[in-house]
C-alpha cells in the first residue's frame, strides 16, 4: 500500500493512506518495546490524527512482522517509571491508553507477533484487534515486577471475563492467535501475509459508514464503563449535534444581535 509519511519521528512511523492513519512502533530490534520517547511520539501522532478531519480510522501496529509491542523497554526502566533523555521517570503509556479510548474515531490494533506486557494492554484498549497467525498475547507484570491495574485489569476483564483476565495476569502464560480469538480478545485471525490487506479492508468498510454514528457509538461504549469521563464524552457529542441545529443557532444569534432569543418555533418533542 502506498503509505505517505505525515510526520517523521525517531521511534515510530506516522503514515496515511486514503483516510487511514497508521501509527507504527519502529523498534523491531527490541520487539517494539516502548521508551518514554516512543510513547510521546505516539501521543503526538494520535493527537494529529484526531485533529486531521481527513482521517477517519487509525491503525496501531509495530514494524517488522515479529512484534506488535513487547511493553515498556526494561533497559530504560528506572525508579518510578521509564526514563528518557531528560532523566525523568514516566508511565506516560497510561496517557496514550486514554487517548486511544477517547479519540472519536475507531482505532484498530494490527497485531503480528508479540503483544506482551504494556504492549498487550495497548491492543486491548483499541476498538478492534486483527491478529496475524503468528501473534502471541500475554501479560508479564508479575514476572518482571510490574502490573497495570487500570484498563489493563478492569477493561481486559470486560473483554475476556473475570476468570480469564485473572488467569492471564496470575499465570503470565502466552496465548496464540486462535486462543485469543476463542476468548474474544481479538476480532479476526488471518495469515501474516494478509494482515495489512485485511486490516485496510476493514478500515475501508468503516470509512463508508456515517462518521457521527461511529463517533456516537464509540462514546456510547465508553460511557457505560468510564463513569463521569465517559458521560462527558457522550455528552460532548450531544453538544456537537445540538450546535448543528437551528434551535441552538437561534440562541447564539440572539446573543450576538443583542435581542431576546425566540425558541417558540422549535418543537417540544414528546
Ligand atoms: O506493566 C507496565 C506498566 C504498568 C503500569 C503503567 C505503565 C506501564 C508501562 C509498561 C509496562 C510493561 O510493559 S511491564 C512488561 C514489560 N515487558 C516484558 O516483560 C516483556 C519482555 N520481553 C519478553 O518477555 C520476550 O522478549 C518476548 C516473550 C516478548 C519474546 O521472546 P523472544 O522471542 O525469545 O525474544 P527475545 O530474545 O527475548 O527479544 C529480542 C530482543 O528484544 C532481545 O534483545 P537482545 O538480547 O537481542 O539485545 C530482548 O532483550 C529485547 N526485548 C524484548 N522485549 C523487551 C526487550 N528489551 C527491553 N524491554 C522489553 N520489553
Amino acid at each position: 500500500f502506498p503509505w505517505k509519511t505525515i510526520k517523521e519521528y525517531e521511534e515510530i512511523l506516522f503514515q496515511e493512506y486514503n483516510g487511514i492513519g497508521k501509527i507504527s512502533i519502529n523498534r523491531p530490534h527490541k520487539h517494539n518495546a516502548f521508551t518514554p520517547k516512543t510513547v510521546q511520539e505516539m501521543s503526538e501522532a494520535m493527537e494529529l490524527a484526531r485533529q486531521d478531519t481527513s482521517i477517519g480510522v487509525i491503525i496501531l501496529t509495530g514494524e517488522g512482522g515479529k512484534a506488535f509491542c513487547s511493553g515498556g523497554d526494561q533497559s530504560v526502566r528506572g525508579d518510578g517509571g521509564y526514563v528518557g533523555q531528560d532523566l525523568v521517570p514516566r508511565l506516560n503509556v497510561l496517557d496514550l491508553q486514554r487517548q486511544i479510548r477517547t479519540i472519536p474515531k475507531p482505532v484498530i490494533a494490527m497485531v503480528a507477533g508479540w503483544a506482551i506486557g504494556g504492549g498487550h494492554v495497548l491492543h486491548v484498549v483499541c476498538d478492534l484487534s486483527i491478529a496475524a497467525d503468528n501473534a502471541r498475547f500475554g501479560q508479564t507484570g508479575p514476572n518482571v515486577g510490574s502490573f497495570d491495574g487500570g484498563f489493563g485489569a478492569s477493561y481486559l476483564a470486560r473483554v475476556v471475563g473475570q476468570k480469564k483476565a485473572r488467569e492471564i495476569w496470575y499465570l503470565c502464560d502466552q496465548y496464540d492467535a486462535q486462543e485469543a480469538l476463542q476468548m474474544g480478545l481479538v476480532n479476526k485471525v488471518v495469515p501474516l501475509d494478509q494482515l495489512e490487506a485485511t486490516t485496510i479492508s476493514w478500515c475501508e468498510r468503516i470509512l463508508e459508514k456515517s462518521p457521527i454514528a461511529l463517533r456516537m457509538l464509540k462514546s456510547s461504549f465508553n460511557a457505560e464503563l468510564d463513569g463521569q469521563a465517559g458521560i462527558q464524552e457522550l455528552a460532548g457529542n450531544a453538544t456537537l449535534l445540538y450546535y448543528l441545529s437551528d434551535e441552538a443557532k437561534e440562541g447564539k444569534n440572539a446573543f450576538l444581535e443583542k435581542r431576546k432569543p425566540d425558541f417558540s418555533k422549535f418543537p417540544k418533542f414528546p
